[in-house]
């Protein structure tokens, strides 16, 4: 479906979470003569500086609400093409999607060595490798190909940077992109160890480097960090403008700076193998209830897990 179409025949179910603050929604629904749900995400874009002069003119009509001594409100209406909203579609949407976009609460969860070994690696194991498909796409140039920011193609220690998903290249402040490494036997950061450090050092030097020649951005104005728990399961690497607000995606207990994982590795070679990582998860995450089912016998082994509710 493309342009004006990719709207036609859907169906709103329900919305799944909603922001004032950040002008975001998301909804579930479904497309008329399709058996698979969608999830929908309407982001309101923020103004660009290059559009005020025409946003601050006679073309923006404007209604009063009222006025008092100095003080006046009104309901803009600005021009229809600077009123465009950024549309993500999720299609068809898996439970897992829905659960992430799904407005929910959230926990604190301690994960041991053991707990990964025994509760959150033969999850990750069990999930369909299609969905990471879209990773692969992107590794073989089959999606995104004229998006490409930089390419290291050593098997070893290369990857491919790209404009993340939630970025549309208009504002620098916004920046958000995203480097995917080229092998495809790293599923987390639980499985770096120090002989990938080369790996690492290389995103993040010539990661940096590549954004500067790009965009003019420099390393001190990047947060370069990876997600635990992340949503897909193929290494990779989060570069956002440090001005960028990204909520929860930046939160204790989900980010993890790059600059510390390399620190922590060059101390201690398998720090990640060993480490006990606490983590924020909400309840609908599947993986929250794979732990929550497991929990009683690990308790029955002597294992302590004092954050998660009973
Ligand atoms: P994550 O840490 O696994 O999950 O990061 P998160 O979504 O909880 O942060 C995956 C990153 O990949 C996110 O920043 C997504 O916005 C981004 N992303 C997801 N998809 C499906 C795509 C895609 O198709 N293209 C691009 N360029 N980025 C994507």
């Amino acid at each position: 479906m493309e342009g004006s179409e990719v709207l036609r025949g859907f169906t709103i179910e329900r919305i799944l979470s909603s922001d004032e603050r950040t002008k975001y929604i998301s909804v579930l629904g479904r497309y008329s003569g399709q058996d698979g749900r969608s999830v929908v995400i309407l982001r309101r874009r923020h103004f660009e500086q290059s559009t005020l002069p025409r946003l601050l003119s006679p073309e923006t009509h404007a209604e009063l609400h009222f006025r008092n001594d100095i003080y006046a409100k009104y309901t803009g209406m600005i021009p229809q093409d600077l009123g465009e909203v950024s549309i993500d579609i999720i299609n068809p949407a898996t439970d897992k999607h829905i659960s992430k976009y799904e407005d929910q609460t959230y926990h604190m969860v301690v994960e041991t060595p053991e707990v990964y070994k025994l509760i959150v690696r033969p999850y990750i194991d069990s999930i369909p490798a299609s969905r990471i498909q879209w990773v692969y796409n992107i590794l073989e140039k089959k999606a995104e190909a004229d998006r490409l920011i930089f390419e290291d193609a050593d098997p070893e220690t290369g990857f491919l940077m790209h404009p993340d998903l939630k970025w549309d290249e208009r504002q620098i402040e916004a920046l958000y992109c995203i480097a995917m490494v080229k092998r495809r036997d790293i599923k987390s950061l639980r499985d770096l160890r120090r002989h990938h450090l080369p790996l690492l050092h290389n995103i993040l030097k010539n990661g940096c480097k590549a954004l500067s020649m790009k965009y003019g951005i420099s390393a001190e104005d990047l947060r370069v960090f990876c997600h635990y728990q992340p949503s897909y399961y193929h290494l990779h690497v989060h570069f956002v403008h440090i001005r960028c607000d990204i909520g929860m995606g930046m939160a204790i207990g989900k980010a993890h700076l790059l600059s510390d994982i390399i620190g922590n590795i060059e101390l201690l070679k398998d720090y990640y193998a060993r480490c006990t990582l606490e983590m924020s998860l909400g309840e609908k995450d599947p993986l929250a209830a794979r732990i929550m089912t497991h929990l009683p016998w690990l308790r029955e082994l002597g294992y302590q897990q004092e954050f998660y509710p009973e």
